[in-house]
């Protein structure tokens, strides 16, 4: 018998025609100045070091440059969000002043051809808010959806995807069961309150949306992780994935209803292992650190198969998938580079097995505000000088603009998943051969 022809295929890893390519940021992060948020009163008053989110990227000044670069690097799409004590910055008076920037922002963006996914809420409140009790209050999804009405029929004419919440978990864990964001709080039952009162928050949102743009198409972004058991052998480690697969990337769903979503959108980082150690009766992650396995800067560890686990998990929904954020917390962009093409590679392997991604959002356009780290870790497609306010685009910024322009991974960039490469030597080769 023959021994049949190993498969090398040299063909590009072709996208969906339509894809959605650009990166996400969000206003707390980027504009600078967001002193009436409970985030600017935190970093002021309680924060236990020195931590100032100051003019941050001064976006709210810049945004027409940084737009312009997003142009420049081939983006069709953009994610960014409302910072909502701007609009609000005293209980129901709302700023006229503020609504407008925000409608040139978004009209500059539309104006130049991008999609535009926009977020109205991403963890920062105005102060305000969190002095009547923050999401722990049961008032707390009415005020917001008061926001919502009063902001989606000045916007809605520059939104294509509207995301409500930002990582509700998240915003849950940081601030209410490990309690190192603000409010600081260290208790399970305000935890669950909390989560409770954030799903509350997006049914009426969706709503408020759908009565105001019958047409809308909106979501969450939802803070998805991949679960793996230490030890496969082990079914309490295997339950212990189970159940913390459902609890983090799925109960959000179950307490909203999946009627509430008309996408899912999903922000991707990295994998954990868990462990049953011998000695404990509680599960534990590992530190991956131990076992110097490739991680970010800020010990994430770099997974890009469980991208791949988490879209076939999501699939089955049978909705229409965003990833809404994917990035890499690194200040050697060779490795932001080898990141970009092998999750890209993951996600595409995925829509060939039937995940119906539409889009992917990089985290982030520019080096950004990363909430308690600061500006240490930079997650930047394009590099952020802080004192200058100096933009330049980093090389990885390049090879997602070369596979933005083929709407693809071409068979040649598979080159720079290589370690020790001269990346944009490499890369100016590939571009000459382009033409
Ligand atoms: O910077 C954050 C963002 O605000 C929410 N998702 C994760 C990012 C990186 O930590």
């Amino acid at each position: 018998m023959d021994t049949p022809e190993p498969k090398h295929d040299h063909a590009q890893l072709e996208f969906p025609q339509g894809f959605l390519w650009g990166a996400a940021t969000s206003s707390y992060q980027v504009e600078g100045n967001n002193m009436y948020s409970d985030w600017w009163q935190w970093e002021v008053n309680h924060q236990p070091f020195d931590l100032r989110s100051g003019q941050a990227c001064d976006q709210y000044n810049r945004y027409a440059e940084d737009f312009a670069l997003a142009k420049d690097l081939n983006h069709n799409a953009h994610r960014l969000s409302l910072e909502w004590a701007r609009i609000e910055p005293e209980e129901d008076q709302f700023n006229q002043n503020e609504i407008d920037h925000y409608k040139q922002v978004l009209k500059s963006l539309k104006d130049q051809g991008f999609t535009v996914m926009l977020t109205l809420h991403h963890f920062t409140n105005p102060a305000w808010f969190a002095k009547k009790g923050g999401w722990e209050s049961f008032g707390a999804p009415k005020r917001f959806e008061r926001f919502v009405k009063k902001v989606v029929p000045e916007l809605k004419d520059y939104v294509d995807l509207w995301i409500t919440i930002n990582e509700p978990g998240v915003l849950m864990f940081q601030g209410y069961l490990i309690g190192v964001w603000p409010p600081q709080k260290k208790s399970f039952p305000t935890g669950i309150r909390v989560y409770w009162n954030l799903a509350r928050a997006h049914k009426k949102a969706y709503k408020a949306i759908h009565q105001l743009v019958p047409n809308a198409k909106v979501g969450i972004a939802n803070n998805v992780s991949s679960f793996d058991a230490f030890h496969h052998h082990s079914l309490r480690e295997e339950i212990g994935v189970w159940a913390l697969d459902i609890i983090n990337n799925h109960l959000f769903y179950q307490m909203t209803g999946i009627q509430t979503h008309d996408f899912l959108g999903l922000n991707y980082y990295f994998n954990q292992y868990l462990s049953f150690n011998t000695h404990s009766r509680f599960p534990s992650f590992v530190d991956i650190a131990t076992t110097k396995k490739d991680t970010s800067d800020l010990g994430w560890e770099v997974y890009p198969e469980g991208i791949f686990d988490v879209l076939m998990d999501f699939s089955d929904y049978h909705k229409p998938i965003y990833i809404t954020e994917n990035g890499l917390a690194s200040t050697n962009d060779d490795r932001r580079v080898r990141f970009l093409i092998s999750y890209l590679k993951e996600i595409y392997h995925a829509i060939q097995t039937g995940a119906d991604v539409r889009g992917y959002f990089h985290w982030s356009l520019i080096d950004n505000f990363e909430w308690a780290d600061g500006f240490v870790p930079r997650f930047g497609l394009v590099e952020v000088d802080f004192a200058t306010q100096k933009r330049t685009p980093r090389p990885s910024s390049k090879v997602y603009a070369e596979i933005i322009k083929h709407n693809g991974i071409e068979h040649k960039l598979l080159k720079l998943l290589g370690h020790g490469i001269d990346v944009e030597a490499e890369l100016k080769d590939i571009m000459k051969k382009d033409h």
